[in-house]
């Protein structure tokens, strides 16, 4: 399978978990050189596209980046119209070299996803991805939980074991903000110098890591948390994960976890 053809199962999972209604949500995904040459048979700039942001620690990456109004539904019947694959030209242009076929641009989210990756490339260098989702319970608790950071992550380990495992760094949390700008994407990537996930508030979920599994699986653990936590937060407690226990998880599988949490 090509880089095309991962992405769009993983678009349309999305889109089946109802975490991507309508045109909501968005992806970026870093392509590699090699897996482009091997795609275009010549590179050639069909329309470019500027930014007023510094993008020169990017310049010459390629990424597959969603199109804007288009609906994850459609993008494994129709890939072509749907996502385009970019070439960053310089500090504040990117050009598009495959892809959004219609004539339409890059997802609205571009300022956004391009800082968190430029971001995320500081403090990983195997980062390769970003996806933006819409997912139900984190919606759900975003609006009946206060919206301290450390707060959120205790919250979200405690409601099952996995999710220390899986984001010991805890999640962001950002109040609500009007999307689609440079103000939320400089917001969103300054926390991403801690974070792999941080919650948009009344709106859904940012995150990103090295590839589409574990990215997916990012969503799918945060979301399930967020899921039972809203199933059980009214309800009488009869036992629940201590902070003895997060430790003893925390030692077993030799994590690097947020400090000032459960200590
Ligand atoms: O592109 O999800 O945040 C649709 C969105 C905007
Ligand atoms: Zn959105």
């Amino acid at each position: 399978m090509n880089f095309i053809e991962e992405t769009v199962d993983i678009l349309d999972l999305l889109y089946k978990h109802n975490w991507d209604e309508r045109n909501g949500g968005n992806l970026s995904y870093i392509i590699k050189e090699e897996e482009v040459k091997s795609f275009l048979k010549e590179e050639k700039v069909i329309r470019t596209y500027h930014y007023d942001f510094d993008m020169s620690s990017i310049v010459g990456k390629y990424f597959l980046i969603t199109g804007t109004g288009k609906y994850f539904k459609n993008c494994k019947k129709d890939p072509e119209n749907n996502l385009g694959l970019f070439k960053i030209l310089d500090k504040n242009t990117i050009g598009l070299l495959w892809g959004l076929k219609d004539g339409g641009g890059p997802t609205s989210e571009t300022p956004t996803h391009l800082s968190c990756h430029i971001e995320r490339l500081k403090v990983d260098k195997e980062h390769r991805l970003v996806i933006h989702c819409h997912p139900t319970n984190i919606i759900c608790m975003s609006h009946i939980h206060e919206l301290d950071e450390n707060s959120w992550t205790k919250d979200l380990w405690k409601m099952q074991t996995e999710s220390i495992v899986v984001f010991p760094e805890g999640i962001g949390v950002l109040p609500w903000m009007l999307c689609g700008g440079t103000e939320i994407g400089k917001a969103t990537a300054d926390k991403m110098k801690e974070y792999r996930a941080v919650v948009w508030s009344q709106h859904g979920l940012f995150t990103t890591g090295k590839n589409l599994d574990e990215v997916f699986g990012l969503i799918e653990t945060i979301e399930k948390a967020a899921e039972i936590y809203m199933k059980i937060f009214d309800k009488k407690i009869y036992q629940s994960i201590s902070d003895e226990n997060l430790k003893e998880l925390a030692k077993a599988f030799k994590l690097t976890y947020k400090k000032g949490v459960i200590d």
